[in-house]
């Protein structure tokens, strides 16, 4: 098998709006190749903002964002589209069948392989359990799925793409037991063999983690396992109240 690719770097990285003020504020975050990273804080510590930076929607005002040591600045939009896979809290589905939902940007994908994604992702009962199973039409938004049903049809999508980085916005939307557990199994299928970054809205994952990063007013506040910062008895331990 060739070696595990997708390492993120964040190194002295300063970052704003527009002229705006500092967002995030000399951050340094390493997440070595292989490694599956949580990224979590209180709302506005500059999360979705730190991932707008790795998947190069943003730049920074100071400071360097490296995938597999290369400054993203440097690489083109077809290697970074190609290393990344992108879940957003919002997953995108376009109007037509399950099946080409899944397939989207590998539109060569065999049946087989589609399924198989699928599988991986703890989607395909679910959707085999659908009016036409993949042949099922889904609405723009994708009405017709929940909200745990669609962040696994977004895992299935990116096991399809197999990208060296997986960078995820978990969904905040509350599941219930079962959802959650088949989203955590989900994720543990994606995270295996690839690179994660995911700001982590659920103590599951970030339990599963190798690390956490705690921001908080836009520096890194707290690092570690789950357990040492609990341990540590600090913002992480307020935001699970554990
Ligand atoms: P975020 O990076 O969105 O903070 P967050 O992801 O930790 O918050 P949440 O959990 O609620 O998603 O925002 C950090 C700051 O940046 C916040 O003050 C809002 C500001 N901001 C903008 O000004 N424009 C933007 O497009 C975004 C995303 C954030």
């Amino acid at each position: 098998a060739p070696p595990v690719r997708g390492s993120v770097e964040l190194r002295g990285v300063r970052f704003g709006y527009a002229d705006g003020p500092d967002v995030l504020r000399g951050l340094d975050l390493v997440v070595p190749a292989g490694q599956t990273h949580a990224v979590v804080g209180s709302t506005g510590a500059g999360k979705s903002s730190l991932l707008r930076l790795v998947l190069r929607f943003s730049d920074p005002r100071e400071g360097q964002v490296l995938l597999d040591g290369t400054d993203v600045r440097e690489l083109g939009w077809d290697a970074l589209r190609g290393a990344i896979g992108y879940v957003s809290q919002d997953v995108f589905l376009f109007h037509g069948t399950v099946r080409d939902n899944l397939a989207y940007g590998r539109v060569d994908a065999t049946d087989e392989q589609v399924q198989e994604a699928a599988r991986q992702a703890e989607a395909h009962a679910f959707i085999t359990a659908l009016p036409q199973g993949y042949d099922t039409v889904v609405g723009e938004r994708g009405q017709t799925l929940s909200g745990g049903q669609r962040q696994r049809i977004a895992l299935a999508r990116a096991i399809l793409r197999d990208p060296a980085l997986l960078v995820l916005d978990e969904a905040t939307s509350a599941v219930d037991t079962e959802t959650e557990a088949a989203i955590q199994r989900s994720l543990a299928a994606v995270t295996a063999s690839r690179t994660a970054l995911v700001v982590a809205h659920r103590l599951s994952t970030v339990r599963d983690a190798d690390r956490i990063w705690v921001l908080a007013d836009g520096r890194v506040a707290e690092a570690g396992s789950h357990d040492e910062l609990v341990e540590a008895g600090g913002i992480y331990a307020g935001l699970w109240a554990v």
